[in-house]
């Protein structure tokens, strides 16, 4: 797990995302899609948006992101006990989406790059270092429910 101090840098950057989540969901969302195209085919919704600029006007794009990162708040404020919070998530991503870690690897990368531009300042070596271990361990805790639901990722 991470450190008190580590845990203090996470959710005090978090707080900084959270009054314009869904902005930040939205960039996530469609960085990762023009990055990793392969990751967009995995949407029904989201396969016949082929231009940047539709993508860009999509509501149904905006409000994924903003589905995403809300989960992903909420399973960091539980800090080193959000087991009963990733479990649904694990599931639903094993078992129907089939999402493989290599997926949520490319996400974890996104959203700290996208922080990152958006929050320079307040976003420094510190904080950086313990957003990416706090998402390593989401992505860890992740794999292994995986293995669980009989999801090799
Ligand atoms: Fe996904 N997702 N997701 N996901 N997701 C989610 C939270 C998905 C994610 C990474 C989701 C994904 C494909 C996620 C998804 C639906 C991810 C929630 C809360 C929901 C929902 O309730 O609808 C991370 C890090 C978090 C926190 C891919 C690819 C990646 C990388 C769907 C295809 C699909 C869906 O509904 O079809």
């Amino acid at each position: 797990g991470l450190s008190d101090d580590e845990w203090h840098h996470v959710l005090g950057i978090w707080a900084k995302v959270e009054p314009d989540l869904s902005a930040h969901g939205q960039e996530v969302i469609i960085r990762l899609f023009q990055v990793h195209p392969e990751t967009q085919e995995r949407f029904a919704k989201f396969k016949n948006l082929k231009t940047i600029d539709e993508l860009r006007s999509s509501e149904e794009v905006k409000k994924h992101g903003t589905t995403v990162l809300t989960a992903l708040g909420r399973i960091l404020k539980l800090k080193n006990n959000h087991e009963p919070e990733l479990k649904p998530l694990a599931e639903s991503h094993a078992t129907k989406h089939k999402i493989p870690v290599k997926y949520l690897e490319f996400i974890c990368e996104i959203i700290v790059k996208v922080i990152a531009e958006k929050h320079p300042s307040d976003f420094g070596a510190d904080s950086q270092a313990a957003m990416r271990k706090a998402l390593e361990l989401f992505r860890n805790d992740m794999a292994s429910k995986y293995k669980e639901f009989g999801f090799q990722g």
